[in-house]
């Protein structure tokens, strides 16, 4: 009879996951032992960096991923990048190790204690199964949750004595779960006809647009209306490409500066984001004088909670397609053009505007670009231009230390485009280990560490509410990581003045496997948002 091992792999096969990212312990082995071969298993040297390692593969190959976990401790490192992983809706099935079911009375050290509460609120489902017979229709269960729109991660607590059990007489069954809702057609043909009749809309492209694979269709209906069309702000992905003659750019999380920019729109179109991602406080109304807004989004609490504007919930792909078919192409004149930004000073000290526009300049248009450069986001936007679908990344909740994994996973799920990792020196430190599993896959990852010496965005953030930045914690002098990346066994180059940038990148995006630039960026404190 096969036992409850047996059955578990043949579930997750027969729904096509079989990757692994994980770290194991003791709790873990027994699932472990006769690991198929048609699975992969990505090692990750500390949890938080094996959780975005995940939530970067999954997002790129757009389907779900298991996560490996030892216990409560893997887990409780993980955390930070799972809230990431919640946030950027990835379909991750996490999985950590419990005790054997017979001690688990008396709480022996490698109790996971209230092991469903601990990943909450950032899972969609927390479960441990009640018989280890019920593991396989558990996991086949946590597939359909974790896929289902809106996306996300999932936990399973699984017993370490249960993978030996033999498996119940029948098979759970494999079954087809749809994934994606429909949006209500009425609704649809009521907003298709507000959004007919706007004088000027504007679109904001958020991250569902790049999940659901709607690029297409959202440059169709801007084209139709001659609409511009701004990146929701704090967007975690690219929606539009970014060189089109109706794109705006990336819109600032700030709510006076986003009002000031979508001034003169009397219809403002939300597509597959949040109202709005923004933290850095501002006061006043969320839209202009005058304004409505519509946001179309596959995430029901995200209608639920948005503080202004008519939702419509379902999949962004279903819902363009639909506007699509109610909306004429307009003869309205198309926009001008925008200004273009003054040329970036290319003096020494190196500054993230000139390495932003070189960069742009001698990447390969089809690559990733991976971002988590806190104080430099805007010098990003402004000088990069994304025109590829699943082109840009970018985890804007708060945590940092997900990048590097992330843009790693990325290149692992994709070995055939470029992934360019822009991080900063603080973030990159908290999963530092990620470059070591680049190094044993070969990941062409280039990872471009902006070093500033400090938490730039944290004194500009001082600045910003007024307290200044005298204060203990925003100096991170003294890293080196040419050294630290070559322990890992990433080869790496220190690059100070401009004029060694343009061949440090060529070179960089030349090689064969990861590789890794520390560039002395000025650490002078910009204004936030500069
Ligand atoms: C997990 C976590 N810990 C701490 C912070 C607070 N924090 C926000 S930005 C930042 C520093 C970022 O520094 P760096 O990556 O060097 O970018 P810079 O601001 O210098 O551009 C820190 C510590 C956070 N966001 N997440």
């Amino acid at each position: 009879m096969p036992t409850v091992r047996d059955r578990s792999y043949e579930v997750l096969r027969a729904h096509g996951v079989t990757t692994v990212f994980g770290n194991p312990g003791y709790t873990e082995l027994p699932f472990l032992t006769g690991f198929p071969d048609d699975f992969t298993y990505y090692l990750g040297l500390q949890e938080a960096a094996v959780m975005s390692m995940a939530d970067g593969f999954a997002s790129a190959q757009g389907k779900p991923v298991l996560v490996n976990l030892h216990n409560a401790p893997g887990l409780g490192n993980a955390m930070g990048n799972l809230k990431t992983a919640y946030h950027n809706k990835t379909p991750l099935i996490i999985t950590a190790g419990q005790q054997r079911r017979d001690m688990t009375v008396y709480e022996p050290g490698f109790y996971n204690k209230d092991a469903r509460d601990l990943p909450k609120p950032y899972v969609k489902w927390s479960y441990e199964p009640a018989r280890a017979q019920d593991i396989p229709a558990a996991i086949a269960r946590a597939i359909h949750i974790a896929t289902q729109e809106p996306q996300g991660p999932v936990f399973l607590a699984l017993p370490l004595d249960d993978w030996d059990a033999e498996a119940d007489p029948l098979p759970p069954a494999i079954r087809t779960v749809t994934t994606r809702t429909a949006p209500d057609p009425a609704a649809l043909a009521s907003v298709a006809e507000r959004i007919a009749r706007a004088k000027k809309p504007a679109f904001l492209a958020g991250a569902a647009i790049d999940r659901a694979g709607a690029w297409d269709d959202m440059v169709e209906l801007a084209e139709r209306l001659r609409a511009e069309v701004y990146g929701a702000p704090a967007a975690t992905r690219a929606a539009f490409p970014e060189d089109h003659r109706l794109f705006r750019g990336a819109l600032v999380f700030d709510r006076e500066m986003m009002r000031e920019w979508l001034s003169g729109h009397d219809l403002i179109v939300v597509v597959g984001a949040p109202v709005f991602d923004y933290d850095m406080g501002g006061v006043g109304p969320i839209v202009p004088e005058r304004a409505t807004l519509i946001q179309f989004t596959d995430d029901p609490e995200e209608a639920d909670r948005a503080p202004v504007g008519d939702a419509v919930v379902g999949n962004v792909v279903l819902a363009l397609k639909g506007l699509l078919e109610h909306i004429e192409p307009t003869d309205r004149p198309w926009p001008e053009a925008p200004q273009g930004f003054p040329e970036p000073e290319t003096t020494d000290p190196i500054q993230a505007h000139a390495l932003f526009a070189l960069l742009d300049e001698v990447r390969p248009k089809d690559g990733v670009v991976v971002l988590e450069a806190s104080s430099h986001s805007s010098a990003m936007h402004m000088r990069m231009r994304i025109t590829s679908p699943k082109g840009f990344y970018y985890a804007g909740v708060g945590g940092i230390g997900n990048g590097l994994p992330t843009a790693v996973g990325i290149q692992l799920a994709n070995p055939e485009r470029r992934v360019i990792c822009a991080t900063g020196d603080g973030a990159m430190i908290y999963t530092v280990q990620a470059l070591w599993t680049a190094a044993q896959h070969g990941a062409r990852v280039v990872v471009l560490v902006l070093d500033n010496e400090g938490y730039g965005v944290l004194k500009a953030s001082g600045d910003f509410l007024g307290i200044g930045h005298e204060m203990p914690g925003l100096d991170v002098a003294g890293l080196d990581f040419v050294k630290m990346a070559e322990s890992f066994g990433v080869p790496a180059r220190r690059i100070t003045a401009y004029a060694d940038l343009r061949t440090g990148l060529e070179e960089a995006l030349a090689a064969e496997g990861p590789i890794l630039l520390s560039i002395a960026v000025d650490p002078s404190i910009k204004p936030l948002l500069s």
